[in-house]
C-alpha cells in the first residue's frame, strides 16, 4: 500500500497560516485547527476500547465537528458518519451493523441520542462533556496508507439493510485529485459547505480542504439569504449544492447578480432540471453539472469549464483518472444516444460495503461498480443521466427507499397493501406519495401520523390516498412506476 505522511500535520507544515475554516465571525488557520485537533484526539483516546477501530458521529456543522472528525483520523480510527435527520430507530441497525467503539453527538442531535441509548452497547459521549474532559497522551498516527479505511457512510438498497460505503483515504485522495485538475485552484478559492458533513457531498470539502490547503466556509443550516450574501460578497468562489438548494437560492436572488469571484456552483446529489440550469446560465452563475455518489467519494462525473455554456444538461465526463461505461444489457456496451446502466470505475470508487458479500458480489463486475442508475453518453462522450433503475426517490438530495415506507405503512393495522412512488415537486424535485388499500375507514392524517412515528420526515410520505387496488403485472409484482396513473 502507498504510504503518505499524516495529511493534516502535512498541510500544517506546508501552510500553517493560511485560513482553514470559517464560521459566522470566526476563523482559524491550519496551525490553529491542528492544536485543537489535537486536543480532541487527547480527550477522546481513552473513550475508545483498544480492540475497536471505529468512532459514529451524530454530528451538525459545526466547528467542533470539524475537530472531531480529524480528531478520530488523527487516531487512526474509521468515522461512521449518522444522519441527523434519521430517527433513533432508523439509526440502530446502522450502529449495530458498524459496532462502533464510542458515539459522539452534538446538542441539536441529542434528542435523537436519548431514544437511543437504552439500546446501545457502546460508549456515548456528547461534545460538551468531551470538550472538558482531561487531555491524555495520544498514540497519533504518523503515516496514512492509503488502502485503509477513512470513514463509512450509509446507504440503503432497493430492498433489505442498509449497507455500510466504506471510503478509504486513497478513495477521498484521487477524489479530491479529480476535482481540482478539472476546476483548478485559484489563489482566493474558498468553499462553502452548507450541505451536510455527515454526507460525502459536505465531507469531501473538509478532505479537500486539508489536501488543497483551502478555507472552508462551513454553514451549520442551509439558509439562502446568507448564502446569497457570502456569494455576493466575493468571499466564496466554489459552492456545492444540490437542486432544491438553488431554487431557493434563486428566488431570494431575484435579479441580481454575484460576486465575479464566484466561480464555480457544483450542482448535483440528484437530478438537475434543464430549466433551472437555464435559469442559472441565463443570471451568469457559473453552474456545473456533476455526478456523484457515496460509493465514488463524491464527484466521478462533471462538467468541465470549457463545456459549461455548451454541453448544459449533461453531467460532464469522467474526471481524471476515472471511467465510465453505459451497458445496453449484460455483455453490450450502450452505442451513443442509447441508454443504458452506468458502471464506473476508478481510485475514488469503494472497495466495497461492510459486511455484505452477497452486495459486493453483485455491485462490482470485472472491477466495475454497478450504479443502478441509467445514462447515455453522446457523440461527443458526454454522459447524461436519465434516471434510477430501481426506484429510490431523490427528494431534496436525501435518498428515499420505497420499499422501507411501503413496509411501515403495511405494518398499520388498517392497511392491508401498500405501494409507493415519487411525484415531481417544485420544492424537492420528487416526493413520496403513497397508496394503499385498506380495511377499514382509517383517515389519511392518521396514516402520515403513523408514518412520522417511524421515520425521518423527508421521508413521510405527502398524500396517502386510498385506492382499490394496486397495480401488479401477472407475477403479482407491484409496479410502482404505475402508481401515478391512480392519482
Ligand atoms: C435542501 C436542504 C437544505 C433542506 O433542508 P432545510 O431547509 O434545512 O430544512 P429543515 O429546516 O431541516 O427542515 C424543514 C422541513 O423540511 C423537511 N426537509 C428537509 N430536507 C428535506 C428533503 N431533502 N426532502 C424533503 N423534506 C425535507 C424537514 O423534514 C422538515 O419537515 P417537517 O417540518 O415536516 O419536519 C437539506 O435537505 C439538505 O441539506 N439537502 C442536501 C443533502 C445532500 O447534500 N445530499 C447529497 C447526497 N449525495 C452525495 O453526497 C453524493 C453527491 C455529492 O457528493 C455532491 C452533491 C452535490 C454537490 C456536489 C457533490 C460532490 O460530488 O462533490
Ligand atoms: P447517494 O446515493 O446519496 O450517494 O447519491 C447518489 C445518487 O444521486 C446517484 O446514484 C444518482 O442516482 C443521483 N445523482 C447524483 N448526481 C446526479 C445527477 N447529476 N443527475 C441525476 N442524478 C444524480
Ligand atoms: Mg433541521
Ligand atoms: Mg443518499
Ligand atoms: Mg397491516
Amino acid at each position: 500500500a502507498i504510504t503518505t505522511p499524516n495529511w493534516l500535520e502535512k498541510r500544517v507544515d506546508l501552510s500553517p497560516d493560511r485560513t482553514a475554516l470559517v464560521f459566522k465571525d470566526q476563523s482559524w488557520t491550519f496551525q490553529e485547527m491542528f492544536t485543537l485537533v489535537q486536543k480532541t484526539a487527547g480527550q477522546m483516546t481513552d473513550l475508545v476500547p483498544g480492540d475497536c477501530n471505529r468512532v459514529a458521529v451524530l454530528l451538525n456543522n459545526r466547528p467542533e465537528s470539524v475537530w472531531i472528525i480529524h480528531a478520530i483520523q488523527q487516531l487512526g480510527l474509521e468515522t461512521v458518519f449518522l444522519n441527523c435527520r434519521l430517527t433513533a430507530n432508523e439509526l440502530l441497525f446502522q450502529i449495530k451493523d458498524s459496532k462502533p467503539g464510542l458515539i459522539i453527538y452534538d446538542s441539536p442531535n441529542a434528542h435523537t441520542l436519548v431514544k437511543l441509548e437504552p439500546s446501545l452497547e457502546p460508549a456515548v459521549v456528547s461534545v460538551k462533556e468531551l470538550v472538558s474532559r482531561p487531555i491524555q497522551k495520544m498514540p497519533y498516527k504518523k503515516e496514512i496508507h492509503l488502502d485503509d479505511v477513512c470513514s463509512i457512510m450509509y446507504t440503503s438498497g432497493t430492498t433489505g439493510n442498509p449497507k455500510g460505503v466504506l471510503q478509504t483515504y486513497g478513495n477521498h485522495w484521487w477524489s479530491a485529485s479529480g476535482s481540482i485538475l478539472n476546476i483548478g485552484l485559484e489563489k482566493n478559492d474558498s468553499w462553502l459547505c452548507t450541505v451536510p458533513i455527515y454526507h460525502i457531498s459536505g465531507f469531501s470539502i473538509l478532505m479537500r480542504s486539508i489536501i488543497y490547503g483551502l478555507p472552508v466556509i462551513l454553514m451549520e443550516k442551509f439558509d439562502e439569504r446568507i448564502v446569497n450574501q457570502l456569494l455576493s460578497s466575493g468571499q466564496v468562489t466554489i459552492m456545492s449544492a444540490v437542486s432544491a438548494m438553488i431554487t431557493r437560492m434563486l428566488t431570494a436572488q431575484g435579479e441580481q447578480s454575484y460576486h465575479p469571484a464566484f466561480r464555480c456552483l457544483l450542482a448535483g446529489g440528484g437530478p438537475v432540471p434543464k430549466p433551472l440550469l437555464k435559469a442559472c446560465k441565463d443570471q451568469g452563475i457559473p453552474v456545473f453539472q456533476t455526478y456523484g455518489m457515496t460509493e465514488t467519494s463524491s464527484q466521478i462525473v462533471t462538467l468541465s469549464p470549457e463545456d459549461s455554456l455548451t454541453k448544459l444538461g449533461s453531467a460532464g465526463k469522467p474526471l481524471f483518472p476515472s471511467q465510465l461505461k453505459v451497458m445496453a444489457d449484460s455483455d453490450q456496451e450502450a452505442k451513443p444516444m442509447q441508454e443504458g446502466e452506468i458502471f464506473v470505475k476508478g481510485p475514488n470508487v469503494t472497495p466495497g460495503y461492510l459486511n455484505r458479500d452477497d452486495a459486493n458480489r453483485i455491485s462490482f463486475k470485472d472491477g466495475w461498480f454497478s450504479t443502478g442508475d441509467i445514462g447515455y453518453k453522446d457523440e461527443d462522450g458526454f454522459v447524461y443521466i436519465l434516471d434510477r433503475r430501481s426506484d429510490l426517490i431523490i427528494s431534496g438530495g436525501e435518498n428515499i427507499y420505497p420499499a422501507e415506507l411501503e413496509g411501515v405503512l403495511v405494518s398499520h393495522p388498517s392497511v392491508e397493501e401498500a405501494g409507493v412512488t415519487g411525484i415531481e415537486d417544485s420544492k424537492w424535485g420528487s416526493v413520496p406519495y403513497g397508496f394503499v388499500v385498506a380495511t377499514e375507514d382509517v383517515k389519511e392524517e392518521e396514516l402520515i401520523e403513523y408514518c412520522r412515528q417511524k421515520l425521518a420526515s423527508y421521508k413521510v410520505p405527502k398524500r396517502i390516498l386510498k385506492v382499490a387496488e394496486l397495480p401488479r403485472n401477472g407475477a403479482n409484482k407491484l409496479m410502482r412506476r404505475l402508481l401515478k396513473d391512480l392519482l
